[in-house]
Order: structure tokens, then C-alpha cells, then sequence
């Protein structure tokens, strides 16, 4: 068991059971007979360390662990641990405004970087693991916009005071170190040489060349590198890829907030709709003889449109429900006439889809030719296939990110990706 700073110790599955009988808020939440503990590590993720525990008595807990560096890259590349706090204190909070689609802390120890949480067991799956399986979840848009309007109305301006915003965004800023990792690898290093860059060569050499050569691109990706880290305008998840969704047909689980901080809200929108978008590319290197995925394309397509058009309806609805309240970016003395309360928000949602746009592009761009790829395109095993699919996303991207203003509603957006030639 290694030994480090401020009592902060790594676990293994041995050490992590002495620590679960030493911890009663953990042990009771796992019956009595503490005995037969069964612990499996599951870190599918990039940077933590997961376990599932199971009682014999039935009871069951997750233990995430934060250690002092990224897990998929190694030591080489250090990390803050105390991204841990931030994720208990997002998962508290976003818990508390979304109860139905973030899971229960139940326990945090700040010494050593740990969170226990409700198991989600199966059928809870990963959902990009679903998307590449090919399975429909007919409540997803309903539920992340669900949460997405939630967690991001409540924490904004639109609903807070100053005082209370400026405290927030303040005890945020400590997650410094997660925000500069995001700056370096969606904003920056996929437009220069990085060592850390890699693409399925030798197919996107040129391509991964022709995005460090773009001017237009790169003026684009300075606009939104500058608004994520100058804008909070809410509380953001920060990583909100379909990695950290987990789903089953009728429940939408959101995990790993870790990233979190008061930034755009455009970040949060444009990782689920890139992350939908970069599995609606991926879909011909999944299609075979006996299963084409057309009509599954189809209803990723519809899901990208309602998850926007709800996301929408709902944040105006809580915005007017809530437009007497504390919120002062918008006093309703100030814009108490119905026209102009109407046309702020119509500003506000043309902003914020054209944001979500930006963003969606620039984190498909890093999953293509920066450090971290993504499952929908890596389980491709045929090099060339991949790189087929992944040579027409990046250039959907690069379009959307450039001329992201001609667009004005999502049904814009699915009709282009469904009119790109084969
Ligand atoms: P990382 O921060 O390293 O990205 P994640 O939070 O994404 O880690 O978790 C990694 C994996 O652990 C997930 O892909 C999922 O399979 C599993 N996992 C995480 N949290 C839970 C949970 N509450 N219930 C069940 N499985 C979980
Ligand atoms: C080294 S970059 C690792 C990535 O994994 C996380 O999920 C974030 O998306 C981060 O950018
Ligand atoms: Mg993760």
C-alpha cells in the first residue's frame, strides 16, 4: 500500500475493505456480517479508481478514489487529488437540484480523496457503451434535459443573487487545476504538435496537419477557449461526454462530475450533443452485414433534437416560473414588458445553442486528433473504416465550429448530418 502526503494512502481491493469495517457510516450501509465482502475495481475511466462492494447480506456501495496523477496516461502526468472534493461537492449539489439523475453520496473523506455512492447496477450501463451496442433509451432527452436545465438554471444568474453567485464561483476556482488540464487538451493542443496528440495514422495525418493549419479554426476555438475560462455562467459538469451518463431503459444516472466549475453553460449542452453526434459518425464502422444501423442513426438523430428542444422549453419554463425571484442578471422591473422579456430570452437561448455548437465541435475535434479518443471510434478494429468515420466527423466539426452562426435550430443541424454524402 503506498504511502503519501497528508494521510493520503492508494487503496486496493484488500485495503479498501479494513477501510470499509473501520468506517461505520460505510459498514452499516452494508449490513452486518461484514465478512464476505466482495470489492472489484471497474475504473473504466481516465483518471480514478472505481470499486463496486457487495455485501452478502445484499447491501452495496461504489468507492471512487482520486489518486495524485491521471490514470491513463500514468505518474508522468500529475493531478491534483483534491478533484475529488470538487466532484462530492457537485454530485451534493447537482444531487439536490436533479435527485432523479444524480446518484446518492454517502460518504467523503477529504484526506483521502474518496466518495462512496449509490451503486447503479446493472442493467445500468455506461451509455456510450449502449450507443455502440445499438440500444434505444426512449427517455434519455427527456431526462438530461431534465438535468440540464436544472442543475444549470438553479446555479446561474438567472435564478441567485450576486453575493451568492460570487461565494459559489469563488469556492469553485479551487478546481483550477481540472480547468487548466480541459484548456490544454480541448483548446490548445490538438491545433499544435503535442506529444500527447495521436489520430488512426497513417489515414488523418493529413487531416490532423489541416487542423494546426486552419486560421479561421483556430480564431473560432480562441473565442470559446476564452469564454470557458472567463464565463461563469453556471455550474458545469465539465465533462459531460456520454462516458459519464450510466442508463437503462427508464433511468438516466449522471456521474463524474469532477470538472466542475462555474463556466458556460454552452460546455455542458455541446459535450452531450458532440458526444451524440461523434456516435452518430461511428455507427457505419458498427453496421454489419446483418445489422445496419440506419434506423438507429435515425433515432440518435431525433434524440439530439428533442435533449435541445426540452432542454430549451424547460429552462424557459423555470426561468418565468422563477422571474420574480432573486436572480439579478434579469430584474423583472427592468424588463417587465412583455416583449422584451420575450426577445431577452429569445437572445439568451440563440446565444447559448450557437455556445452549445462551439463547444460540441471543439470536443469532437479532441476525441479525433488530441490525447483522449473515445470508445465509439477505438472499438472500430478495421484501421481504415475507423478512419472513415472519424475523417467525416472531424470535418462536420470544423464546419460546425466555423459557421456554427448560420445555424439557427437543431432540426437545421440533424438535416445536415443526415444530408452529408456517403
Ligand atoms: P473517471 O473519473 O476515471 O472517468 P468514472 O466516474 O467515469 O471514472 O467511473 C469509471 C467507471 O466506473 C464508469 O465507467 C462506470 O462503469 C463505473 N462507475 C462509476 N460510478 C459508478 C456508480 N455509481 N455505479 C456503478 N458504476 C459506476
Ligand atoms: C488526459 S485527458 C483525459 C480526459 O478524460 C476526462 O474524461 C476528460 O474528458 C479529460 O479531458
Ligand atoms: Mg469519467
Amino acid at each position: 500500500m503506498a504511502v503519501a502526503d497528508g494521510g493520503f494512502r492508494a487503496l486496493d481491493e484488500k485495503s479498501l475493505i479494513e477501510y470499509i469495517r473501520a468506517t461505520p457510516a460505510l459498514s452499516s450501509l452494508l449490513g452486518d456480517d461484514l465478512r464476505a465482502l466482495t470489492v472489484k475495481e471497474v475504473g473504466d475511466g481516465n483518471l480514478n479508481f472505481v470499486y463496486i462492494v457487495i455485501s452478502s447480506s445484499g447491501g452495496s456501495i461504489v468507492i471512487k478514489q482520486a489518486i495524485p496523477y491521471i490514470r491513463c496516461i500514468g505518474e508522468s502526468w500529475p493531478m491534483t487529488k483534491e478533484r475529488a472534493y470538487f466532484e462530492a461537492l457537485t454530485l451534493r449539489e447537482h444531487g439536490r437540484l436533479c435527485p432523479a439523475h444524480v446518484p446518492e453520496v454517502y460518504h467523503f473523506d477529504r484526506p483521502l480523496s474518496l466518495i462512496a455512492m449509490r451503486y447503479l447496477k446493472p442493467p445500468h450501463i455506461i451509455l456510450r457503451k449502449g450507443l455502440i451496442a445499438g440500444i434505444e433509451y426512449p427517455l434519455l432527452a427527456e431526462h438530461m434535459s431534465e438535468y440540464m436545465a436544472r442543475t444549470l438554471f438553479f446555479t446561474s444568474l438567472l435564478y441567485r443573487s450576486t453575493s451568492e453567485h460570487k461565494r459559489e464561483v469563488a469556492e469553485y476556482c479551487g478546481n483550477v487545476e481540472l480547468c487548466r488540464l480541459t484548456e490544454q487538451v480541448v483548446f490548445s493542443d490538438p491545433y499544435k504538435i503535442s506529444q500527447y496528440n495521436h489520430w488512426t495514422s497513417p489515414y488523418l495525418d493529413q487531416d490532423a496537419e489541416t487542423v494546426r493549419e486552419d486560421d479561421i479554426l483556430k480564431l473560432e476555438v480562441a473565442g470559446l477557449k476564452s469564454m470557458f475560462c472567463e464565463r461563469a455562467q453556471a455550474l458545469i459538469h465539465g465533462d459531460l461526454h456520454t462516458g459519464s451518463v450510466m442508463v437503462t431503459t427508464d433511468s438516466t444516472q449522471v456521474i463524474d462530475p469532477e470538472f466542475a466549475f462555474y463556466g458556460p453553460m454552452g460546455f455542458d449542452i455541446g459535450a452531450l450533443v458532440g458526444n451524440l453526434i461523434l456516435a452518430f459518425f461511428s455507427q457505419d464502422g458498427h453496421s454489419d452485414n446483418g445489422k445496419d444501423r440506419k434506423v438507429y442513426k435515425q433515432w440518435i438523430l431525433k434524440t439530439i433534437e428533442d435533449t435541445w428542444n426540452l432542454f430549451h422549453k424547460k429552462f424557459i419554463s423555470l426561468w418565468n416560473e422563477h422571474k420574480d425571484g432573486n436572480g439579478e442578471a434579469y430584474l423583472a422591473d427592468v424588463y417587465k414588458k412583455p416583449e422584451l422579456w420575450f426577445l431577452v430570452q429569445e437572445k439568451y437561448i440563440k446565444d447559448l445553442f450557437h455556445d452549445s455548437l462551439g463547444f460540441g465541435a471543439a470536443k469532437m475535434i479532441r476525441r479525433i486528433v488530441g490525447v483522449a479518443h473515445v470508445e465509439d471510434f477505438e472499438s472500430i478494429t478495421d484501421a481504415e473504416r475507423r478512419a472513415y468515420c472519424e475523417h467525416r466527423a472531424l470535418e462536420f466539426a470544423k464546419m460546425i465550429l466555423k459557421e456554427r452562426q448560420r445555424y439557427d435550430t437543431i432540426e437545421q443541424i440533424t438535416s445536415a448530418l443526415q444530408n452529408i454524402p456517403s
